[in-house]
Formats: C-alpha cells, sequence, structure tokens
C-alpha cells in the first residue's frame, strides 16, 4: 500500500458525509494492515491500545515521540487516513501545537484532543478525571489549528460527561470548541446506554459528533444514523482481540509442550506475507537487482 495522496481530505469527507463512518481502532503496522484488509476506510490510533501494545498504561507514560512512531507505522501500513487520539495534547498550547505538527509530518489525518489535564489517565479507569479550564482548552484548541490549518483534521473532545458535569457543561464546552475552530466534537461517555450521548446529539448540530460506543456496545448503529451522528469509533476491539488470542494460544502451548495443536488455529504464514506485500518486494527485486 502507498500513502493516500491526501488523507485528511478524505477524513473530512468521511466525517462530514451523510453515511454514517466507522473507524477502526489499531495499534502498530499490522493491526492496522489487517484493518484496512478488512475494509474499514479510516483509522483510530487509540492511546488506550497503543499505550498496551507498548506496553506502559494510558496515564501519558508513553511519549509524544513514542506516539507519533506508532502513527507512522500504521499510516504506511495501511494507507489509511488515520484519526489519531492526542491525548490532552501532552501539556499546554505549545506542547499540542508541536504534536499536532510532528503527527501530520508522520502521515496522520487529524488529532484529536481531550479538555483534560496532563497528565491524564484513561477514563474508564478511576474517578479522577479534572477537566481543563474551558478558555485555556480553547487555546490549545486554536494553537493547533493556527499551526495546522486544513491540512489536520482537529476534533474537540468533551469528557463533562465522563466527569459527571451533565448535559449543560457538555453544551457550553461544544460550543466553545466549535468557536475555537474544531472541525468536529467527540462527546464520551461511560454509561451502559446510549442516552447521554444521544441527549447531547438531540440538542447539539454544529459540528459533526463523534462517538466511542465502547461501554454502551449494545445499542445498534441505526440509532446514531438516526441521531445524525457522524463517526462511531470502535476504541480498543483489535488490541483486545489480540490480548485474547495470545492469551489463548500461549496458554496451550505450555500446557501442550507442542504446537502442533495450534497450528489450525493461528494465521498462516502466508497470510502474514500477504498483509506485509512481500510480493511488492519480490517484483521490486526483479526490477531493480542486478540479474544473476
Ligand atoms: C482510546 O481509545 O484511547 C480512547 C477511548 O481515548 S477511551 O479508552 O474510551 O478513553
Ligand atoms: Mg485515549
Amino acid at each position: 500500500v502507498g500513502p493516500l495522496e491526501d488523507p485528511t481530505t478524505t477524513l473530512l469527507e468521511l466525517m462530514l458525509s451523510s453515511d454514517l463512518t466507522f473507524l477502526m481502532e489499531a495499534h502498530d503496522g499490522i493491526s492496522s494492515a489487517i484493518a484496512a484488509q478488512a475494509g474499514f476506510k479510516g483509522l483510530w490510533a487509540s492511546g488506550l491500545s497503543i499505550s498496551s501494545a507498548l506496553g506502559y498504561r494510558d496515564a501519558n507514560e508513553a511519549s509524544w515521540t513514542d506516539l507519533v512512531g506508532v502513527v507512522e507505522r500504521m499510516a504506511d501500513a495501511s494507507g489509511l487516513p488515520i484519526l489519531v487520539d492526542g491525548d490532552t495534547g501532552f501539556g499546554n498550547f505549545n506542547n499540542a501545537r508541536l504534536l499536532a505538527t510532528k503527527l501530520l509530518q508522520r502521515g496522520a489525518a487529524g488529532v484529536c484532543l481531550e479538555d483534560k489535564t496532563f497528565p491524564k489517565m484513561n477514563s474508564f479507569v478511576g474517578s479522577r478525571h479534572p477537566l481543563a479550564d474551558v478558555s485555556e482548552f480553547s487555546g490549545r484548541l486554536k494553537a493547533v489549528k493556527d499551526a495546522t490549518g486544513n491540512d489536520l483534521v482537529l476534533v474537540a473532545r468533551i469528557e463533562a460527561l465522563i466527569a459527571g458535569y451533565g448535559l449543560d457543561e457538555a453544551l457550553l464546552r461544544a460550543d466553545a470548541y466549535a468557536d475555537a475552530g474544531a472541525d468536529a466534537v467527540l462527546i464520551h461517555s461511560g454509561k451502559s446506554d446510549a442516552h447521554e450521548i444521544l441527549a447531547f446529539a438531540q440538542q447539539w448540530n454544529q459540528l459533526p459528533i463523534v462517538i466511542v460506543p465502547t461501554k454502551y456496545y449494545r445499542t445498534p448503529v441505526d440509532t446514531y444514523r438516526k441521531a445524525a451522528i457522524s463517526t462511531v469509533i470502535w476504541a480498543n476491539h483489535a488490541m483486545r482481540a489480540a490480548v485474547a488470542s495470545m492469551r489463548a494460544v500461549c496458554g496451550r502451548i505450555v500446557a501442550e509442550e507442542s504446537i502442533a495443536g495450534i497450528e489450525p488455529e493461528v494465521a498462516t504464514l502466508d497470510e502474514v506475507l500477504d498483509l506485509l506485500r512481500y510480493d511488492e518486494l519480490a517484483s521490486a527485486e526483479d526490477r531493480y537487482l542486478p540479474k544473476p
């Protein structure tokens, strides 16, 4: 796969289209290639999944340089537009605009910044989720827009519902972030049903709305179509699938002291070679290496 000609325009078009858009989580080159082969049109570079794959906790233990390195591998391996989970932007307006600039240079199509303080904690872990001041966070968004303009889609993520402040605070923040130049808002919720985010969508339609139904996974996606939601992020399912399969395979190999039993259950080597386009390298060798 080659890089997309204009990943940012493609991502923005997906988010602005009247169809519901799905972004699949990926966290490294091979998970990105698998999502592309499965037919997804765009990826979510999940902070939780990338941290987990690196052996870090989703609490800003991984650095912004760790993140941009992973995103570059994801872009190259998939050729898809990638919305990157930029957490809080790793600090103030200056750290946020540096992150956005480096992500753009390394092939990202968009960045999502959440209105919390550095270091953040994953929204589903514990109960301490201090929100950033609205005007300070708006400054972070403005600085990113001034640095990257239309070259990078900017999604402002509202954590008011996660932090327990309710709908009015979420709506107030959405207005402020739209004024600050966001291209879309992500409204997050940890409830096991979709009522909070549907109430938000009913009252707010200035910009495309992005959701992450990790906890309210039972809601059928047609509900989101009817609510005119723009984009659904399947936020961590490649990472969790990998954990489940690797656990099962490791457990069986330990118990059976053999790899014979699990051979039919793991991907063949040919599948791996196909994902990473070894065929392209073979034809390039024919073209460029001296003939024997
Ligand atoms: C992520 O995938 O890292 C996210 C979504 O930010 S959540 O884990 O729900 O916060
Ligand atoms: Mg995250």
